[in-house]
């Protein structure tokens, strides 16, 4: 519990057998569930995430997208948060986020990598789509976001059903942050947090998920409320 919340973390994996061992012993004790979404691995990632004490949900629909809505749906926190299975995002930063959450009363908060620490930690491929993306992102829809791509999400349980979200794969997280920011009724915010060295395969594909990140944006620009 933090602050009387129920405090859920909500871990996407797609063969990540390597990097879960760090990320889930870096639990702090107010987190009072973990939920692994296991997303059709044909590694050990299941058995290596029940073993360090997560609930596992099994989400066969390929696809991060798909992934993190069955954790967030299947989490039962009051606050519900996003993160990563490869080490990158840090589970010791969760509490000065919720810190920011409750004292500036934000339903939504998300983390922004930027500035990274060391450029090398992110290839130069993916840090100029995620530029560009943000960009767009900022200017089609006037939005203040920096990192429209962090996987770094901080959720009150009750805006999950309202941002009625649906993007299968990489175009999630934005598709996030695109309704919690225009959503007259969701009070959004975004806090730098830190990003560190990955282990194991990056999943993220620059151009091809860059490109339907991209297109899912002018998609949603057609039918989402600009303020
Ligand atoms: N691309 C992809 N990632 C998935 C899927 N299911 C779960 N994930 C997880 O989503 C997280 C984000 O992917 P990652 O490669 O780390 O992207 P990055 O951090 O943006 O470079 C990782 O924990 C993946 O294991 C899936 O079907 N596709
Ligand atoms: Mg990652």
């Amino acid at each position: 519990m933090y602050k009387s919340h129920k405090i859920s973390i909500v871990i996407p994996c797609l063969n990540e057998e390597d990097g879960l061992p760090r990320v889930l012993s870096g639990r702090p004790p107010f987190v009072d569930e973990i939920v692994v979404v296991d997303n059709g691995s044909t590694d050990k990632s299941a058995e290596v995430a029940r073993r360090y004490g997560a609930r596992v949900i099994v989400e066969s629909r390929r696809g991060y997208g798909y992934a993190c809505l069955a954790g967030l749906v299947g989490a039962t926190g009051d606050i519900r948060v996003t993160l990563d299975a490869d080490n990158n995002l840090f589970m010791t930063d969760v509490e000065p986020v919720l810190a920011h959450m409750l004292e500036h009363d934000l339903d939504f908060v998300n983390g922004t990598r930027f500035p990274l620490s060391d450029n090398s930690l992110m290839p130069a491929s993916v840090r100029l789509s995620n530029a560009f993306i943000s960009w767009l992102v900022r200017r089609l829809f006037r939005i203040p976001v920096v990192d429209s791509q962090c996987g770094f999400q901080v959720f009150k349980a009750g805006i999950i059903a309202r941002l009625a979200l649906t993007s299968p794969g990489m175009e999630f997280s934005q598709e996030v942050k695109i309704k919690a920011w225009t959503h007259p009724a969701i009070r959004a915010g975004e806090v730098p947090i830190r990003y560190g060295k990955r282990t194991g395969v990056r999943k993220f594909k620059a151009l091809i998920d860059s490109v339907r990140i991209v297109r899912a944006a002018i998609r949603l620009s057609r039918i989402v409320n600009v303020r």
